[in-house]
């Protein structure tokens, strides 16, 4: 028998027992549906190689040499062969999940699959749920919450730079971070507790002054992390930008430069692009879904009106709108009705067609409401780039959150880090004011377990579920 202790199991010398949910063993294919070159099958759980086992030939049953890949038949309950696998074995502690783990390579058929994932669930494995290799993982303490939550974002990152943001924190560097932040906090707890224990011998005035001082900071450090989830929030799930102007001032011309290819409709007849179309691109590693909407104006045909009504709500639904102006033409009063819709949302002005005569004068607050100006040629690509660069810089202001800070990019460690920052100042309160240390501590220490809660050190099991359910099967 080797040395593992499931979590949830109340002594390690006690055998599985069937209401223990981690003594079952758990399957499912880890690559996705569909015709591939091969499959990857998991099994994890406590019986997992005697499982899988029952399905190789007599010969090939034993000895499991970890991390070794045997070559051998899957059979099916009658003992014909399914296909030639490759099968490996990672002994607990030492795999992904922390439990004993088979994985199977086969065929990339999805008839093989399923019956090899029948067998194995005839052998008493049952269907791994969303996430539960995962799950197993945290719960056997081979990872941290955040770190969990970063193999999600790996696994869905689309862009290289999302990929790097969540191999980071998967590797740690927001846990480590908090680690941080968390032993300073414990060590100021520690110290009033002290001033707690000697009542005779209460915490030094100036002492006292430190520990404030020593929270500010703290406090200040926390807030740093709660900023960066605004540019996090970008990185992670991308933004989106909505193209705006009057008919024929060339935004699906725009459009299509900044898609570099061709899929909208470019025509000189004003209003022919009636609905919304959009398009996510990379823009410098951030996912951008760009709107090409309809000309904003009086429309004259039923079609149109719904276009042009469509233009206005992706406009309030959008992150971002690119006020596109016609530098050929003179400012109209379409220009300006547009601007009403806009003004008091985040918008860069972009006057295109600089290649021709200007004859365009832009009123000054238009200019100075929106967060910047590019002029551009939609059709030499004069400008572009630094187009490019102002839609960047608007909705991700600080290039330097991702070369060495690190940023919070999930909305639920955001929510901890609010709550943990109002609870150290409910304590920095409590603790001005004079009030016997029991006060702030108490405040202090609820800061404490909001930030384990980002890494998960005060999980209840209804968080558990609701973060695992959002994963992929097999992982
Ligand atoms: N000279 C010039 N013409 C442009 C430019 N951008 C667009 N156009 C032309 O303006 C017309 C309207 O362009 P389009 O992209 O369909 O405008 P939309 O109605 O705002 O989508 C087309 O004939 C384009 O070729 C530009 O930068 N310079
Ligand atoms: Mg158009």
């Amino acid at each position: 028998m080797k040395a593992r202790e499931p979590i949830g199991a109340s002594s390690s010398t006690q055998p599985p027992d069937a209401t223990d949910p981690y003594s079952e063993n758990i399957v499912a294919a880890a690559t996705p549906a569909g015709r591939g070159a091969v499959k990857v099958i998991r099994v994890s759980g406590p019986s997992s190689r005697n499982l899988v086992g029952r399905r190789l030939p007599p010969s090939r049953r034993r000895p499991w040499k970890p991390r070794h890949s045997s070559l051998t038949d899957f059979l099916d309950r009658d003992g014909n062969r399914i296909d030639q696998v490759l099968v490996t074995f990672y002994a607990a502690p030492a795999s992904y999940t922390g439990e004993d783990v088979v994985e199977i390579s086969c065929h990339g058929s999805p008839a093989i699959e399923a019956q090899i994932v029948d067998g194995l669930l005839a052998e008493g494995a049952r269907l791994a749920e969303p996430g539960e290799f995962t799950l197993r993982a945290f719960l056997n303490g081979k990872m941290d919450l955040a770190q969990a939550e970063a193999v999600r974002d790996l696994i869905r990152s689309q862009t290289a730079h999302q990929a790097r943001i969540a191999r980071d924190q998967l590797d740690g560097k927001l846990s480590r971070v908090l680690r941080s932040v968390k032993e300073r906090l414990v060590r100021v707890i520690s110290h009033m507790e002290t001033g707690l224990e000697f009542v005779e011998d209460p915490v030094e005035p100036d002492s006292r002054d430190k520990l404030l001082r020593d929270l500010r900071r703290i406090a200040g450090r926390i807030g740093e992390l709660e900023e960066s989830f605004r540019v996090g929030r970008v990185l992670r799930d991308g933004f989106v930008a909505t193209i705006a102007g009057r008919p024929n001032s060339g935004k699906s011309s725009i459009f299509n430069a900044l898609c570099r290819n061709e899929r909208a409709i470019v025509s000189s007849v004003a209003g022919t692009t009636r609905d919304a179309i959009d398009q996510t691109v990379d823009l410098e590693g951030i996912p951008m879904q760009l709107v090409d909407t309809a000309g904003i104006r009086k429309a004259r045909s039923p079609v149109e009106r719904l276009g042009v009504r469509k233009s206005l709500d992706y406009v309030g639904a959008s992150d971002l709108t690119l006020f596109v102006v016609d530098r050929s033409r003179d400012f109209s009063t379409e220009d300006a009705r547009i601007w009403t819709e806009l003004k008091d949302t985040l918008y860069l002005l972009v006057v295109n067609k600089i290649d021709l005569e200007a004859a365009v004068r832009i009123p000054s607050e238009l200019e100075s409401g929106a967060r910047s100006r590019s002029d551009v040629s939609a059709l030499t690509g004069q400008g572009l780039d630094t187009l490019r660069g102002a839609i960047r810089e608007a909705v991700a202001p600080d290039s330097d959150w991702e070369r060495e800070r690190v940023v919070v990019t999930e909305v639920r460690h955001q929510e901890c880090l609010q709550r943990a920052r109002q609870r150290l100042g409910a304590g920095m309160d409590a603790y001005r004011d004079g009030l016997s240390e029991e006060f702030p501590l108490y405040h202090l220490r609820g800061a404490l377990a909001e930030l384990g809660g980002v890494t998960g050190e005060t999980t209840v099991e209804d968080l558990l579920g609701q973060i695992f359910s959002s994963f992929c099967i097999g992982k």
